[in-house]
């Protein structure tokens, strides 16, 4: 199948418009350095979809001042290609000023997301990525979107935007794809050492078998502070390990709904994310 490249909003437009005479359109937004759990995505939303259009989009938005934004690894040649390995009939790559046009000043907030876990640690974020995820959203106007289970409180927040805002389309949840070692994939593992990527893996090994504790009767609050202890004398900086609610991110006190327990920790410069489902 052909995979054609867009840059700007109108070149999208005309695109789309031949696309969906053929038939649904699926949605899979990205910033780029696309890897396995990527392509993943794009495989979920072409079973579900005739066409599939993936954004490459690097959002400034959604980086604070001190984050990675400039050294974000970009590759649009070896990304076209995981693209089309991976079924995708259109990619969209365009400008910081075609997604921001002199001018633009409204923006969507996270509301309640950004007090929790990440929005806590990382102000502004998630108002970045809802902004930006609904823009998209409103320009390809696809039938499903796909998003992964990797970034989950990013999934909820979108959940919560797409509801909240009654935007049409269905959102579906691709599950987190893992190197053989344990390791969620990322874009970002690029940034570790090979001293670090060797460390890395502790991460899920350790969710792992916080999980295993708590369903052996531990307390969840001694669970993950044993896990914070273990990841400490590893070397990690945990930012949080911490069980939720699966489908509100609220804190929970008893495991009777399914929960998520979800970490975030920074291992020298990088900062890894992963969580687990339990129950
Ligand atoms: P990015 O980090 O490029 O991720 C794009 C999509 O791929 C997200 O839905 C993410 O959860 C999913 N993904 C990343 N690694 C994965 C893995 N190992 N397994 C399964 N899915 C994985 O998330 C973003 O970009 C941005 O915030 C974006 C939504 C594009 C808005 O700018």
């Amino acid at each position: 199948m052909q995979l054609n490249l867009v840059k700007n909003m109108a070149d999208l437009q005309q695109a789309l418009a031949g696309l969906r005479t053929q038939g649904s359109v699926g949605f899979v937004p990205t910033m780029g350095a696309l890897h396995a759990g990527h392509a993943s995505l794009i495989k979920l939303a072409k079973e579900r979809s005739k066409n599939v259009v993936v954004s490459i989009f690097v959002n400034p938005t959604q980086f604070g001042p001190n984050e990675d934004f400039t050294k974000y690894p970009k590759m649009l040649e070896k990304d076209m290609e995981t693209a089309k390995a991976a079924g995708a009939s259109l990619v969209y790559a365009p400008s910081a000023g075609d997604i921001y046009p002199e001018g633009f000043s409204t923006s969507i907030s996270a509301g309640n997301m950004n007090k929790i876990l990440d929005g806590a640690f990382r102000p502004g974020h998630f108002d970045g990525v809802a902004t930006v995820v609904a823009k998209l959203l409103l320009r390809v106007v696809p039938q499903v979107a796909v998003f992964g289970e990797k970034d989950y409180q990013q999934l909820c927040v979108i959940r919560r935007v797409v509801q909240d805002l009654d935007l049409p389309v269905e959102i579906i949840a691709a599950p987190i794809m893992r190197e053989t070692d344990g390791l969620a994939m990322s874009s970002r593992n690029a940034y570790l050492t090979p001293e670090e990527r060797k460390t890395a893996p502790e991460i899920y090994k350790t969710l792992c078998e916080t999980v295993k504790h708590i369903k052996a009767g531990m307390p969840h609050r001694q669970a993950t502070a044993e896990g914070v202890d273990k990841l400490s004398s590893m070397g990690f900086k945990v930012d949080y390990l911490e069980l939720h609610d699966a489908a509100t991110l609220n804190s929970i006190e008893s495991l009777e709904r399914p929960a998520r327990l979800l970490v975030a920790a920074w291992l020298g410069g990088t900062r890894l994310i992963d969580n687990i489902a339990m129950g």
